[in-house]
């Protein structure tokens, strides 16, 4: 053994503690260090990210067992996939009339009212039809069209219906909503009390499918059925009002499977909203309510 590596060998000896431990500080430096400028590059990335790190998430792709089981379970599709495309035709219009025609919407939608009080004068199904043709061109996931729309003018259907909504929307303002909710509705006058399910000449009632029921049995997806019935819902309600006929938008609270079975509905298929639609009583009444300015309702980035 030559002197240097004699005295080394005599240094190790002694100082083993003393070197282990500060070999242990300087990793631990370095851990840190490494971790806060990770922590400060993921924070510079986005002033909105919350303040807290997020553990990453490792997406398993599946395995070619479960692939072969989701393949098999798959229905055929709806669409071919080499789904024929056509040209589009457009009729574009000047910024003047584009501006003239939003005015007139904007002031045709502005008269709209939920009307509670209706006149029995008959309104012709052909009306009833196009209101609901107009809704059915609703844009909707993967064009399932996911509604259904019932109407309902027989006399003995509408009383059976009422008798269903008024049962169960007396439980409904006296014991489900609760005093807050009874409250905030008491300037609209509405109670349990539904005379304009019998009076008015139509009822619609608009149901979302949930899914797709296939002659074996099989579900199809009806992809953000719900948001589609919504969006057939705002054409309905607007064809309803440029017709020259009114609407109340009521959504009876747990009254949907009665009356899903009352109107022989199949179980994919859920209310969403029933809609008296006729003319207003000569003596109807409004709450005098505003409505938001533009400048509260948009924004403009
Ligand atoms: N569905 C009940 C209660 C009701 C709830 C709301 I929110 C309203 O804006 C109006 C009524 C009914 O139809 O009476």
């Amino acid at each position: 053994m030559g002197l240097a590596t004699g005295y080394m060998a005599h240094f190790l000896a002694t100082n083993w503690l003393e070197l282990t431990v500060a070999c242990l500080v300087v990793v631990l430096i370095r851990l840190a260090v490494r971790r806060s400028a990770h922590y400060k590059s993921y924070l510079s990335s986005s002033n909105d990210r919350p303040k807290k790190v997020i553990r990453k998430i490792t997406v398993c792709a599946p395995s070619e067992a479960e692939e072969d089981s989701q393949t098999s379970n798959m229905v055929d599709p709806l669409w071919p996939e080499d789904l024929k495309q056509i040209p589009f035709t457009f009729n574009s219009l000047s910024k003047e009339e584009s501006i003239k025609k939003s005015q007139d919407f904007y002031d045709l939608m502005k008269q709209r009212r939920t009307i509670r009080f209706f006149s029995s004068a008959p309104v012709p199904r052909e009306v009833i039809e196009n209101v609901i043709k107009a809704a059915g061109t609703a844009p909707s996931g993967a064009h399932t069209e996911p509604w259904t729309f019932v109407a309902v003018c027989d006399p003995n259907v509408k009383q059976e219906l009422r008798t269903i909504v008024e049962t169960e929307e007396e439980i409904n303002y006296t014991k489900r909503m609760g005093k807050e909710w009874v409250r905030d509705l008491k300037g609209f006058q509405t109670n349990w009390v539904k005379e304009y399910l019998t009076v008015a000449p139509w009822l619609i009632l608009v149901f979302k499918q949930t899914y797709g029921l296939l002659p074996d049995g099989r579900r199809r997806n009806h992809y953000y059925n719900e948001i589609s019935t919504g969006l057939a819902s705002g054409i309905l309600l607007s064809a309803i009002h440029a017709s020259g006929l009114t609407t109340l938008t009521s959504t009876p609270l747990n009254c949907g499977p009665a009356l899903r079975l009352l109107l022989q509905r199949p179980p994919n298929e859920k209310l969403v909203l029933l809609l008296p639609v006729g003319y207003p009583a000569p003596d109807a009444t409004v709450p005098e309510l505003h409505r938001k300015p533009i400048d509260q309702i948009m924004t403009v980035v």
